[in-house]
């Protein structure tokens, strides 16, 4: 693996091929967490950027293009989404998300490091937004993987708002864990992943894929593009109960964002329906 040599730089250690550099305009913090190391620094274009293990986990400018895209697809395609479980997500971001949807009434959401909750808090408030202060989330912190093997009452969508599986984050990504995901949703529920950008790490989601083929009768990925994450579009998994929420048409979809109230920067109805259309090459690697 690379490692950050250029003074001023944080170049990132993800791939051991290629690597994104990005500027340090003033360093905000860098510690080591029980479960990892943490950093957060400014940069002119992206604003503060949160690094785990020195990969790009968020920045304050592109995070909307990933929150958005892995909360409210499956949110507003499933359209009486209730109890919503966000795995992962530490910084808020996602769970802001989610609970913007009033009619959404729980959001647990379990994070491995309570380190990474209580420093985003201080260095990053505007992911989380006040997040934490809303009744409606029960934020949980415990090894995801263990919390998904327990018994819990069942969720309509489940959201893994994971790092990529090296460190921490690796048991989110196996057959165990998916099945799990699967025994805890409703009916018609849905589990979104994120999995990487599949031209920069095909095994990632062919891996995701293999699983969620046995287990979900709808199966597959849709994308969003985030330009921190590096090297294209990144893929979201997506497994659903049932092939209701995929074939939601887009008046219906056009209905319930109206109805949400809420306002996006990357999400549409539109941009919805579109993102399951796959490049050949991402396609691919679904079968
Ligand atoms: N977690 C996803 C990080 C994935 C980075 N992967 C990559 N660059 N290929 C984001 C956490 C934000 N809540």
């Amino acid at each position: 693996m690379p490692t950050p040599d250029r003074d001023g730089w944080t170049v990132e250690t993800l791939h051991d091929d290629y690597a994104q550099a990005l500027r340090e305009d003033r360093i905000l913090y860098d510690n080591k967490t029980d479960h990892q190391r943490l950093r957060v620094f400014e940069n002119a274009r992206f604003g503060r950027v949160l690094t785990l293990d020195g990969v790009v986990q968020t920045t304050e400018g592109d995070e909307f293009m990933y929150h958005e895209m892995l909360a409210h697809v499956p949110i507003l395609a499933h359209g009486a989404a209730q109890r919503v479980l966000v795995i992962g997500g530490g910084d808020g971001g996602m769970a802001r998300e989610v609970l913007r949807h009033q009619s959404v009434d729980h959001c647990t959401m379990v994070e491995i490091d309570a380190g990474v909750v209580d420093f985003s808090k201080e260095f990053l408030p505007a992911l989380s937004d006040g997040v934490f202060d809303d009744p409606r989330l029960n934020l949980v912190i415990a090894d995801g993987a263990a919390f998904m093997a327990e018994d819990h009452e069942k969720f309509d969508v489940i959201i893994v708002d994971s790092t990529d599986p090296i460190g921490p984050g690796e048991v989110l990504f196996t057959d165990t864990f998916y099945g799990h995901a699967r025994r805890l949703l409703t009916a018609d529920g849905i589990l979104v992943t994120q999995n990487g950008v599949p031209f920069m790490q095909p095994d990632e989601l062919r891996g995701t894929m293999r699983a969620f083929r046995a287990l979900f009768p709808d199966h597959g990925c849709y994308l969003t593009h985030v330009p921190s994450y590096a090297g294209g579009p990144m893929a979201l998994g997506w497994g659903a109960m049932s092939g209701k929420a995929r074939a939601v048409d887009p008046v219906t979809l056009q209905g319930r964002y109206a109805a949400a109230g809420i306002t996006t920067r990357y999400y549409t109805p539109e941009v919805h329906k579109a993102a399951f259309a796959l490049p050949a090459y991402i396609a691919a690697l679904l079968t």
